[in-house]
């Protein structure tokens, strides 16, 4: 090759390098997802994967972020440091290479494990590309190497700046106003991820300083357990069923695998997976993996040491749903050459790891509970209950179908149904107390409404067990009245099978609560909306849950007289009834109870359609209604009187 040609051959390549970073310029949210917040702090991300690559490879220790009061952040390393030879092919330095070229972190072997496709691993060079300013310093063979750039255009040689006996790599970077919505980032936001990065890299040091502000902040997150921390960090609050967290962690191989989990003592289960240190929230072929090694290898384990005592008549079968029942669990995975699908892209596709991780999760369990028989015995244990009150549930589930299928001599005895059997016409009122109940049957329209009276406190539905709840008189009566069965397919791993809730069968369109206004009627009602909540969130959602409203006063005089529903109200009315007649002192009467009305008031002031006021319940964040009600029902006291605290000034609608 000629000399000519070489240099043609290098500018042609030159030429396509810049036009690599004036795509990334042009096309931003190609390569970065958006330009609003998240792409922002996606430059954070990008630079800092470089660091945790250096720390995975085992040559970083340590990995400092700094927020600077000129609008830039810092990001510096312990590591090697990025070479600064001559790249054979491009002929510059490797640091420029790697600046400066997308994609250019595959030239060199070391990024097997990146993420290819996903929003991770697209090359700190476009993260130069995106800035206005861009540095670079590179601790290397003794020596301190500067390199500095303007929108991803090298703007300095390669210069040597001093000496050192450290290794490492430090990035500067201004974020480009002219491209970033806003080039403000979030401290919680990178502290956050930076938090979880270094839980996900056990032992390694990552950093936090802020310095935009008159007050300096700094944290420095560093987690010797790594996961084992990790999943201490989330089930804190869970009541640990056990102290030592079961961990299986397998380096080398194909798949590198990290896992840690914990059983506590709730019904829900929280499994966090990761790929390459990403999220991936919508699992994928690694889950799958896991979740059936780890069926696989309780029910062993459970076996080998004769855990599961069987009588004959009772075949306890353990399913996979009862070993997750209070599960706490953080699965790590590496990749090289990573798949992702589904809507977010965070679904990991690659069939092989599904087997891997299955064979290292299943034999890593096994040896940690044969070490650790304590550990094992008390999550059988669990399982086991897990396992009862599932069976437990379903015969309680069987029984209600089995009376309901009796036809309507199966209604609860204590219920006075109404005539009219068209469900749109009817109404269930569920109420109060037995004597408040026998007020509500003598007043109402027997033709459209049905009474069901409801004996002391209901069960607490956030506390209790399916089975407990089931095998609860007062849950029965309501489950039977309503006729529209329980429960569902997903607890039984099946089709939706005959007794299954169904909202189609529903015998009655408008249930409404019915209790007093006092603490205890306030109570009640909570602990009614909690069980259609979490147990029949249809009838919520379907909009046929209603809450009576009894008036709090009677306002009298003479032969006149009011209800009202509220203080202001009462006042007013006061106010008025002084005003038309100023010769008879008012009487008020307060209703403390439903009990005190006779049914003819009850009638009047609280069932007729034509007069009445109903509120209907809607829900329109599922999530933070489901975090009020495990705040106000829940074990966890703590919560509770934090929400409590504030919310304070909300107490009084808390039941509405
Ligand atoms: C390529 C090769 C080597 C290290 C790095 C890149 C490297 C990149 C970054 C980015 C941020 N910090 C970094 N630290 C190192 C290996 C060099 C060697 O073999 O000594």
């Amino acid at each position: 090759m000629n000399q000519e040609t070489k240099t043609r051959e290098y500018s042609a390549e030159s030429i396509k390098v810049l036009e690599g970073l004036k795509a990334v310029r042009k096309r931003p949210a190609m390569y970065i997802g958006d330009v609003g917040k998240r792409g922002l702090h996606h430059l954070v991300y990008e630079v800092v994967d470089n660091s945790i690559d250096e720390a995975m490879a085992g040559y970083c220790t340590k990995i400092t972020v700094v927020f600077n009061d000129d609008g830039s952040v810092t990001v510096e390393d312990n590591g090697r440091g990025i070479p600064v030879g001559l790249h054979k092919i491009e002929k510059k330095p490797a640091v420029e290479v790697v600046m400066t070229m997308l994609h250019a972190g595959g030239k060199f072997d070391k990024d097997s494990y990146k993420v290819s496709g996903g929003l991770h691993g697209v090359g700190v060079s476009v993260v130069n590309a995106l800035s206005q300013r861009l540095w670079v310093e590179v601790k290397r063979e003794g020596k301190i190497y500067k390199q500095d750039y303007k929108t991803g255009v090298t703007q300095t040689k390669l210069k040597e700046i001093g000496k050192t006996k450290k290794t490492g790599t430090k990035v500067c970077f201004f974020p480009d106003d002219s491209i970033f919505k806003s080039t403000h980032f979030e401290y919680d936001i990178i502290a956050d991820r930076l938090r979880e990065l270094s839980y996900l890299n056990r032992g390694l040091e990552i950093v936090l300083k802020d310095i935009r502000n008159a007050e300096d902040k700094m944290e420095s997150f560093k987690f010797k357990g790594g996961l084992s921390d990790f999943v201490k960090f989330l089930d804190e609050h869970n009541n640990p069923l056990h102290d030592k967290v079961v961990t299986v962690n397998k380096e080398g191989g194909s798949v590198p695998v990290d896992m840690a989990l914990r059983y506590g003592n709730t019904y829900t289960e929280n499994i966090l997976t990761f790929v390459n240190n990403i999220n991936t929230i919508e699992g994928g072929t690694h889950l799958s993996g896991f979740r059936s090694a780890l069926t696989r290898a309780m029910n062993n384990y459970a076996a080998r040491n004769n855990l599961v005592k069987t009588k004959k008549s009772e075949k306890l079968n353990l399913s996979g749903e009862d070993f997750r029942e209070g599960l706490t669990a953080i699965l790590s995975i590496r990749v090289s050459e990573p798949q992702f699908e589904g809507q977010t892209k965070t679904k990991l596709g690659n069939g092989e790891v599904k087997g891997l991780v299955d064979k290292i999760v299943y034999e890593g369990i096994l040896n940690f509970l044969e070490e650790n028989p304590s550990v094992g015995r008390r999550i059988i244990e669990k399982a086991l209950l897990a396992a009862r009150s599932r069976s437990a549930a379903r015969k309680a589930r069987e029984l209600i179908r089995r009376k309901s299928a009796l036809g309507g001599s199966s209604l609860p005895g204590k219920l006075a149904d109404c005539s009219n059997k068209d469900p749109v016409f009817c109404e269930l009122y569920l109420v109060e107390g037995d004597s408040a109940g026998g007020s509500a049957k003598q007043g109402r329209d027997r033709r459209t409404q049905a009474i069901l009276p409801l004996r002391g406190k209901v069960i607490n539905s956030e506390k209790a067990r399916i089975d407990r709840l089931l095998s609860n008189n007062e849950i029965q009566a309501m489950i039977t009245a309503l006729g529209a069965g329980f429960g569902g397919s997903d607890e039984d791993g099946g089709e939706k099978a005959a007794g299954d809730f169904d909202i189609e069968k529903l015998r009655y369109h408008k249930v409404v609560i019915m209790t007093d206004a006092d603490v205890d009627g306030s109570h009640i009602r909570t602990l009614l909306l909690t069980f259609f909540f979490r147990r029949m969130p249809e009838l919520i959602h379907n909009g046929h849950l209603f809450l009576a409203l009894p008036p709090l006063y009677r306002i009298y005089q003479s032969k006149k007289e009011s209800y009202v529903y509220d203080d202001n109200e009462k006042d007013l009315t006061i106010e008025r009834m002084r005003k038309e007649n100023k010769t008879v002192k008012i009487g008020v009467q307060r209703y403390k109870g439903l009990g005190e009305m006779n049914p003819e008031q009850l009638w009047d002031t609280t069932m007729d359609p034509e007069k009445r006021t109903l509120l209907q319940i809607t829900v329109d964040d599922a999530a933070r209604a489901a975090e009020t009600f495990q705040n106000l029902m829940g074990h966890d006291v703590e919560a509770r009187r934090s929400f409590i605290e504030k919310n304070a000034k909300f107490v009084v609608n808390l039941d509405i």
